[in-house]
């Protein structure tokens, strides 16, 4: 397994094709948008794109609501400007995966209108009158606010949805909706892909009694169920098995556990190449994610370092600060601006594990002003306004998962180079000084800065295999470990805060030879605010 394991020593950069680059003038980005920015990628040096989906879809939930899993959605292009596009990626050396979003379909799929046994349905709660407040077959709360049962009058049954009323989950139960998928992913990678971001797979096996959970929240019967592990080796039978080409899977994963994800990314298992888990991006909030709490650094470090250790033998990690559902970084741990953004780059790319670079992070991209409710598109947080009201609007600002999704700032062009169009969600208007053009001329931008960590992880070994070790883990503002591999060693030492921090390491560090940092003394004994540096010897 372990010369399969390429993907240890290389970079996922994640598209939001909506918000990326649009060829068309229509507002929305497409296929071709992102084509015409391969070079760039390129040149920031990542090896996989990860495609958020872009096929057929109501776009109810921007896409996670799928309701052809064999073409493209006429608003990003067509199958053959994706093949176009596949063939530039391969010809650039880098690789392609596709979302995949299997635990359900849009209510548009015809699967939905001919199989009605692929989903799951149930009558009323006993005694009950169906239809009626309270009357769902179980109490089980939504992602997207509401129970997760929408009731269809016509057969005077429930159909279960996790996530919106649009996106009814598949019975995976069903042997014939395992095959339909299967059949439907060997079609990808028979085209020429090279994997698959899993979305939400550890909630595909599901407790088939589906009991009542405690004040609504359902998951200890649809997180990482009784057949879960059954039905990724499957998977993983019927689909990777015997293919000999490099690639990779990736298992989005809420809820999961350390425990959990050394099972499914035990490479003797065959299940998922490695798990992308959320333990660290909900240490800033309470019981909900809109219950907003300042980060505890120390937590973080904390956290961190369990995952660290937990699959230091065996498993792999990934690593994210970003992706389409979450603030983003630089707001949200960081002060806003360039060198926070490089530091915080350089805290994650550091780790041991594959890391992730989503649209624009590389940029230092930040949250956007969004004034009112009509400001933002995403069903997650419309819902909760329309539950929750304009109280909620500070939180919506700070967690809501548009700020992820404000187009990509190209230059300094009108709608940041984004399109010519009206763009489908505003412009963040810092775009006029954070913008790709200006951040690729400019070799001290955050942009150069990940290009260099980039680099420093396809050059340095000790980056991709070296041992973890925290040092320092109750320091309340530097955050700092080693990494150690075949005589080499790393020290990364990080200051998470806007004052100077005393760098209390062994001095003899301090004059060794610095490979990468976000400026400031390398000999200094302090760290400036917000500064960083990773030392090296061997
Ligand atoms: O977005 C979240 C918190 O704000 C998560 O709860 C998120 O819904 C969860 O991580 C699952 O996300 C994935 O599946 C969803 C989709 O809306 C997300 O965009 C996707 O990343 C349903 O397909």
């Amino acid at each position: 397994a372990m010369t399969d394991a390429w993907w240890k020593s290389a970079v996922v950069y994640q598209i939001y094709p909506r918000s990326f680059s649009d060829s068309d003038a229509d507002g929305i980005g497409d296929l071709r948008g992102i084509e015409e920015r391969l070079d760039y990628l390129s040149a920031l040096g990542v090896d996989v794109l990860w495609l958020s989906p872009v096929y057929p879809s109501p776009q109810d939930d921007a896409g996670y609501d799928i309701s052809d899993y064999q073409d493209i959605d006429s608003t990003f292009g067509t199958l053959e400007d994706f093949d176009r596009l596949l063939a530039g990626v391969h010809a650039r050396g880098m690789k392609l995966i596709m979302d995949l979003v299997v635990n359900h379909t849009s209510d548009e799929h015809p699967w939905f209108r001919e199989h009605r046994d692929w989903y799951w349905w149930r009558p009323a709660r006993e005694g009950m009158e169906p239809g009626t407040p309270g009357a769902e077959p179980t109490n089980w709360r939504s992602f997207f606010s509401g129970p997760t049962w929408e009731f269809d009058p016509e057969s005077g049954e429930y159909y279960l949805h996790l996530f919106s009323r649009k996106q009814p989950d598949l019975n995976w139960e069903n042997p014939e909706v395992r095959h339909a998928i299967h059949t439907m992913m060997n079609w990808w990678l028979d085209r020429g892909v090279d994997g698959f971001r899993m979305d939400v797979i550890n909630m595909i096996s599901k407790d088939t009694a589906l009991p009542d959970g405690p004040g609504g929240d359902g998951s200890a019967h649809y997180l990482c169920g009784p057949r879960i592990h059954e039905f990724l080796q499957e998977m993983h039978r019927e689909v990777f098995a015997g293919r000999d080409r490099k690639l990779l899977t990736v298992g989005e994963m809420p809820g999961v556990t350390v425990e959990q994800a050394l099972r499914f990314t035990d490479p003797a298992r065959a299940e998922v190449d490695m798990v992308f888990q959320f333990e660290h991006v909900g240490l800033d909030h309470g019981p909900s994610k809109w219950d907003v709490q300042e980060l505890d650094l120390l937590a973080l470090k904390a956290c961190m370092n369990r995952w660290q250790a937990g699959l230091a033998d065996v498993g792999w990690n990934s690593l994210y600060w970003n992706n389409h559902d979450q603030p983003r970084v630089v707001s949200r741990f960081g002060d806003g601006g360039p060198r926070s953004a490089k530091t915080l780059g350089t805290v994650l790319h550091l780790h041991r594990g594959t890391p992730y670079v989503y649209q624009g992070e590389e940029l230092g991209m930040t949250n956007a002003p969004f004034a009112s409710i009509g400001d933002f598109r995403d069903i997650e947080t419309l819902n909760h306004h329309a539950e929750a009201g304009d109280g909620a609007l500070p939180a919506l600002r700070a967690r809501g998962r548009d700020n992820a999704r404000t187009p990509m700032q190209w230059d300094a062009s009108p709608h940041a180079g984004f399109t010519t169009g009206t763009p489908w969600i505003a412009v963040n208007p810092n775009y006029e000084h954070i913008n790709a053009a200006a951040a690729v001329a400019d070799p001290d931008s955050v942009f150069h800065h990940y290009r260099r960590l980039i680099e420093l992880r396809h050059t340095e070994p000790c980056v991709v295999h070296g041992d973890f070790t925290l040092l320092m883990p109750d320091d309340p503002a530097v955050y700092a470990f080693t990494r150690a591999y075949e005589g080499t060693e790393l020290l990364v030492v990080a200051n998470w805060s806007a004052e100077p921090a005393a760098l209390e390491v062994d001095p003899a560090w301090l004059g060794e030879e610095v490979v990468i940092e976000t400026g400031g003394g390398s000999g200094a004994a302090t760290l400036g605010p917000w500064e960083s540096r990773v030392y090296r010897r061997s």
